[in-house]
């Protein structure tokens, strides 16, 4: 929270030091913003309305013009699966964000919203040695059927698996886990690629088929790229920001929203199957602006 906090707080040193120039103001609050991960762009566009806003600039004005903004467009991101049909979710990131982790939580939480319909895991990080059997003993602690072949198979051969033996029967939710890390770039969206083809070719019009990508929340404004890649890649549904516990910054989420389009759905805090959460965006921003 150490990011976050010097944000908050800084704001308010900022306030605080009185007869300062309203030009030199904005632009030593533009600094604190991109220091606090929201982007250069963004920060420009906001402090621009926060100028034409016009509000007093006392501390509370300035600071509760500043919520508003950024409250804009930061509704929680909706998957809209449906317990009818098969919903296929592919958990996208960089190694190392919290895919597995976040994915074992997002199943104990459909064990709980969908208890009558059947789910099952797919092991499509073949990359990493360990990665198979993490995602193994997850599906053995929660219940689950997982589909997974050895370190090294194709990933996509694993999915393909997953999503017929998923139709043949008939479970309605297959959570997908896959590799970040490629020899290079170019590697990794062309296997990225490769998942995506085969599961648009299987699934169709008949399911339901969603990209979740986990964003570390430590991780500040390369988070934008690796949104950029996937997104570019295969398409994101959903933003899924883990470590929001540790050291947090999280600023993130503004420039994921506003330049990319992409919304937040869930929040991890921990290392638990309990530390899933809905996003929110006003605990988000009351958070972000907390001294
Ligand atoms: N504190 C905390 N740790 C997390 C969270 N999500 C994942 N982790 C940890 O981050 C590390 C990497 O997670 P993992 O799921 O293996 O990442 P992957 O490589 O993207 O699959 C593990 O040690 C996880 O326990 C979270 O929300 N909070
Ligand atoms: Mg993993």
């Amino acid at each position: 929270m150490a990011g976050k906090k010097r944000f908050g707080a800084r704001l308010r040193e900022l306030f605080s030091l009185g007869g300062k120039e309203e030009d030199d103001f904005y632009e030593e609050l533009e600094d604190l913003l991109i220091e606090a991960d929201l982007g250069a762009s963004v920060t420009v566009e906001l402090v621009d309305q926060l100028r034409v806003s016009r509000r007093s600039r006392d501390r509370e004005g300035i600071l509760q013009g500043l919520r508003e903004l950024l409250l804009e467009g930061l509704a929680p991101a909706e998957l809209d699966l449906d317990p009818q049909r098969l919903n296929v979710v592919l958990f996208l990131g960089v190694n190392g964000v919290g895919k597995t982790t976040n994915l074992a939580k997002f199943a104990h939480w459909y064990q709980r919203e969908w208890p009558q319909t059947g789910m099952l895991l797919a092991a499509g990080d073949t990359f990493r040695a360990a990665a198979v059997e993490q995602l193994s003993l997850h599906a053995e602690r929660l219940g689950v059927r997982i589909v997974r072949q050895g370190t090294g198979s194709d990933a996509g051969a694993v999915i393909h698996d997953a999503i017929t033996s998923a139709q043949s029967r008939g479970e309605r939710l297959v959570l997908a886990d896959t590799a970040g890390r490629m020899h290079n770039r170019a590697d990794l969206v062309r296997e990225l690629e490769k998942i995506h083809g085969i599961i648009r070719k299987l699934t169709g019009d008949e399911a339901v088929y969603r990209k979740v990508l986990v964003i570390d929340g430590t991780t500040g404004q390369n988070a934008l790229r690796q949104a950029e890649l996937f997104h570019e890649a295969v398409g994101v549904d959903a933003v899924l920001l883990s470590k929001y516990d540790s050291a947090a910054r999280g600023g993130v989420l503004v420039p994921l929203q506003r330049s990319l389009g992409l919304r937040c759905g869930w929040v991890g805090t921990g290392e638990t199957y309990q530390d899933l959460h809905r996003f929110s965006p006003d605990a988000y921003v009351d958070d972000l602006l907390a001294p």
